[in-house]
């Protein structure tokens, strides 16, 4: 057997390591505490599990591709272009979950490549409804919508709608912004109480327009998530984060 030379040895120590530093290259694993509600949080397994108000005339869908990815190498991506035809128009992905325990906390990870507001009510959010069991005062749901960015104030007024700033700024551009709030804190400052039962609960993550009459230039917004959470644990990633 012949000798393998000592350059080899260093060739193959540099493949190695090259290798590694590749795999292990920050953001492509990344660990969410093991208690989340929602399914394929990474979208590594693509669309599943995911999916939005197909009903909805307001709705335009969501896409899972490799464009970008803060963990593994899919994330969601929500190309918003401008659309005449509706007034408003809503990028996102969702989903339904039944958990025992209302979540104490909603995190994540959101990335913004290109932000146009050629109208204000161009914004960022992430919102959970409260499908009730029974109708209270006419009503069959109650939200909270957390602002992520874009908007300084409520962009819509409804009877069965909340909003809370997580940020008034326009969003970050090219960097992945992790967000984190408290949600029974929320639910309490903004209804008077944590949900005490539910049917079900809808998570949503958007970006959207309302009111496109106000519109003053283009309209363009290519925006991603990734790495979604929803339990009792505040993600590490959370901390100093979260509101
Ligand atoms: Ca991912």
């Amino acid at each position: 057997m012949r000798k393998v030379p000592a350059w080899g040895w260093l060739l193959l120590a540099a493949v190695l390591i090259g290798a590694g530093a590749w795999y292990f290259r920050p953001g492509r694993g990344m660990t969410l505490p093991p208690d989340n509600l929602l399914q394929n949080a990474g979208f590594e397994s693509g669309t599943r599990s995911w999916t939005y108000p197909t009903k909805s005339s307001s709705w335009a869908g969501f896409k899972v591709d490799r464009s970008e990815a803060h963990s593994g190498r899919k994330a969601a991506h929500l190309p918003l272009e401008d659309d005449p035809q509706r007034r408003t128009l809503v990028w996102g992905v969702m989903q339904e979950v039944r958990p025992q325990q209302f979540p104490q906390y909603l995190a994540g990870f959101y990335r913004v490549n290109d932000w146009e507001q050629g109208t204000p009510t161009l914004y960022l959010q992430t919102v959970v409804i409260v499908w009730l069991k029974h109708p209270l005062a006419g009503m069959n749901n109650f939200q909270v919508r957390f602002l992520l960015g874009g908007i300084s104030y409520r962009p819509t007024r409804m009877e069965n709608v909340r909003y809370v700033h997580f940020s008034k700024e326009p969003p970050v551009e090219r960097q992945w912004v992790p967000f984190a709030v408290d949600l029974q804190e929320a639910f309490k400052s903004q209804w008077g109480y944590v949900p005490p039962e539910w049917d079900r609960l809808n998570i949503f993550f958007e970006v959207r327009y309302d009111d496109r009459e106000k519109v003053t230039g283009p309209i363009r917004a290519e925006v991603f998530y990734d790495d979604l959470y929803a339990g009792q644990t505040l993600p590490d990633f959370a901390k100093g984060v979260v509101k």
